[in-house]
């Protein structure tokens, strides 16, 4: 595609996100070069952006840049400029200081701060004039997640003729607890622009629903009432806006064909021996995140080991936790107590050569993280809340061999699709957690196999190209009539 064809014409698919799918890399020589960061979104989309005129709007993930928009093999990538003090406001604060607590169940109080909040108005504004500058006439616009709920509305208001659709990748919160948000009523309008506003559960969908009423004084369709599990729609501003519930997933074949590989299974082998072959290997796979519940895990294997119930010289943990959101306060205080409880499992139950957790606080390229899905025995996913959970179902699609065990918190969103397969669990209750972890460790390989086989043969079935099908033939006027929604997904 050419760069001037869809600027003269405008794209006739855009993605609005807060990140570009490409990070701009500074080189030793002082030179700049895109990388692509790919990820399960821009995996999905890519046959919709590429098989029509495509554009992505979104920040570079670098403050105080100016750029130009730039053609990424075929794709029109439109870089929003973000301040550093914007970063700090929008970015830092109201997006992951207020919304992300608020939104997950307030594991840590959210803080309400009023210039955050105006940054917030202000950046979402300047997304929205950039997406309203690229789009065709009647193009489809998909906004995606927390960080822009304003942006449906103000879109909407510079070019009505758009088909606005917005996905919201965390959990939507439970009424009374979103009620606290002193700008409640602003952020349901700003999704009200929306066609379409898509959740991960229908517990989400429902909420907004109920608030959408409440907040403003709408009556929901009879079809809303009526049918609490299919996607409801509320008439705002004299339009439908239908909400549903899609839940997302993962480019599962790319994981599975990446599992496979010769090179794959030796390193995955030559990390077991590199921990001194154990007999089970534990894994937690997270972004260092107080919602994630690593310290859950770490605290329900230390009681164990202290009980006497799991032997050290059996077992071995590798938490990878991957740098995340560095330069917010309750994110550094989370780090340094996960590093001390690790640093005390090692001290008391390892020995030279032989620590039982190993902790790496880095990313890791794909091909490495495949390799240790493929190396782990029991994969721990003890999240406090979580949208959705994409780790566990990449460890799902990495286990052709049907061997494996996923221990699953029941408060992720991943529960509802693989709660019957999996060892559910109460991130809470740590005698749960516990117990889940003994049985996990001693499962007999025929009901690991049972269970991995619908797990697997689920994750497989239900990927991230199903979801977005699923999501865009709802959006699409000509098809919503007739199509299904990802809702299928969830039983
Ligand atoms: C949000 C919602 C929802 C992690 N470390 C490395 C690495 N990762 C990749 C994983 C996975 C992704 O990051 C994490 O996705 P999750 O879904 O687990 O969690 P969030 O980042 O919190 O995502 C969540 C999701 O949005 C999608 O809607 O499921 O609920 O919170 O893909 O593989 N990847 C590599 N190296 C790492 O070190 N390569």
């Amino acid at each position: 595609m050419a760069v001037g064809a869809t600027k003269q014409r405008g794209a006739d698919f855009l993605v609005v996100a807060n990140r570009l799918p490409v990070d701009l890399e500074l080189l030793d020589d002082g030179t700049e070069r895109w990388r692509p960061s790919p990820g399960g979104l821009v995996s999905a989309l890519e046959p919709f952006l590429r098989g029509r005129d495509g554009a992505w709007v979104g920040w570079s993930g670098r403050a105080d840049l100016d750029l130009q928009p730039f053609d990424d093999d075929g794709l029109l990538m439109h870089p929003v400029r973000l301040s550093s003090d914007e970063v700090r406001d929008y970015y830092e604060g109201f997006s992951n200081g207020t919304l992300w607590p608020l939104y997950h169940d307030v594991i840590v109080p959210p803080v309400y701060e009023r210039s955050w909040w105006d940054s917030y108005v202000v950046v979402n504004q300047r997304f929205a004039d950039a997406a309203a500058a690229v789009a065709a006439p009647g193009a489809t616009v998909w906004v995606q997640d927390y960080q822009l709920q304003l942006v449906p509305a103000m879109l909407r208001e510079q070019r009505p003729d758009l088909h606005i659709g917005f996905f919201l990748h965390i959990p939507f919160p439970p009424v009374e607890l979103f009620m606290q948000l002193p700008w409640r009523a602003e952020v349901v309008r700003g999704l009200l622009g929306a066609d379409v506003v898509g959740f991960q559960m229908p517990g989400g969908a429902q909420n907004f629903l109920w608030l959408a009423r409440r907040l403003l004084d709408l009556e929901p369709t009879k079809a809303a009432v009526r049918v609490r599990s299919r996607p409801g729609s509320v008439s705002f501003d004299g339009r439908q806006v239908r909400v549903g519930a899609f839940p997302i997933s993962i480019d599962a074949a790319a994981f599975d064909e990446l599992s496979r590989q010769a090179r794959t299974t030796k390193r995955a082998s030559q990390m077991r021996s590199d921990m001194g072959d154990p007999r089970r290997l534990l894994l937690g796979v997270d972004r260092l995140d107080y919602t994630k519940g690593i310290d859950v895990r770490l605290r329900a294997l230390r009681e164990l080991l202290v009980e006497g119930r799991v032997d050290p010289e059996d077992v071995a943990m590798v938490q990878l936790a991957t740098p995340s959101r560095e330069r917010v306060g309750q994110y550094q205080a989370m780090r340094r107590s996960i590093e001390q409880q690790v640093g005390g499992l090692n001290g008391e139950f390892g020995r030279v050569g032989r620590p039982i957790v190993h902790y790496l606080h880095q990313q890791m390229d794909r091909d490495e993280l495949v390799a240790l899905y493929s190396a782990a025995d029991v994969m721990v996913v003890t999240p406090l809340r979580d949208g959705m959970n994409l780790v566990c179902k990449e460890y799902i699609a990495t286990r052709h061999g049907l061997d494996g065990v996923l221990v699953l918190s029941e408060f992720a969103g991943a529960a509802a699709e693989l709660s019957d397969y999996s060892l559910l669990v109460n991130p809470h209750d740590l005698d749960g957690v516990k117990k889940a972890l003994v049985r996990a460790l001693t499962m007999d390989p025929m009901e690991e196999r049972a269970r991995m086989r619908t797990l697997h043969r689920q994750v497989m079935t239900h990927d991230v190209g199903r979801w977005a099908r699923s999501f865009l033939d709802f959006l699409d006027p000509a098809t919503a009539t007739t199509t299904t929604t990802g809702m299928e997904a969830v039983h």
